[in-house]
């Protein structure tokens, strides 16, 4: 009983990240690449409860937003400090890439735009199955 009491302290004690660390170490990688004016892929598709890694390319002239408000509120976002404007997207300058590990937790299907570009097409969805 001493010794499981010890071992209890010894699993508190941990600083709360390196608890949390597995949940993050199989992420899988989801590239969105963004170009003048349109998200490639412009639909994308995430498992619910799965892990993964968001990576977004800007490979265009201009800033371009991955503006998806639903999404983000209702995935677990590790660091959300990427996220801009109330935590509705990650803005992404011309040559700059960004990633940002995250869970999704609702299943259903979330619009996905560039709020700067909308009114171009820039516009997508994404789906958590
Ligand atoms: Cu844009």
């Amino acid at each position: 009983m001493k010794s499981l009491f010890a071992t209890l302290l010894v699993v508190l004690a941990l600083p709360p990240v390196a608890r949390a660390a597995d949940q993050w170490s199989h992420a899988k990688i989801m590239t969105v690449v963004m170009i003048d004016d349109q998200f490639q892929p412009d639909h994308v598709t995430f498992q619910q409860g799965k892990a993964y890694e968001l990576r977004l390319e800007n490979r265009g002239k201009e800033m371009h937003e991955f503006t998806a408000p639903d999404f983000f509120r209702s995935a677990t976002v590790r660091d959300r400090r990427l996220l801009a404007n109330g935590g509705i997207e990650v803005v992404v300058q011309p040559g700059h890439s960004a990633r940002g590990l995250l869970i999704p937790r609702v299943k259903g299907d979330y619009g996905l735009t560039c709020a700067d570009h909308d009114w171009n097409g820039m516009v997508g969805g994404i789906k958590v199955d």
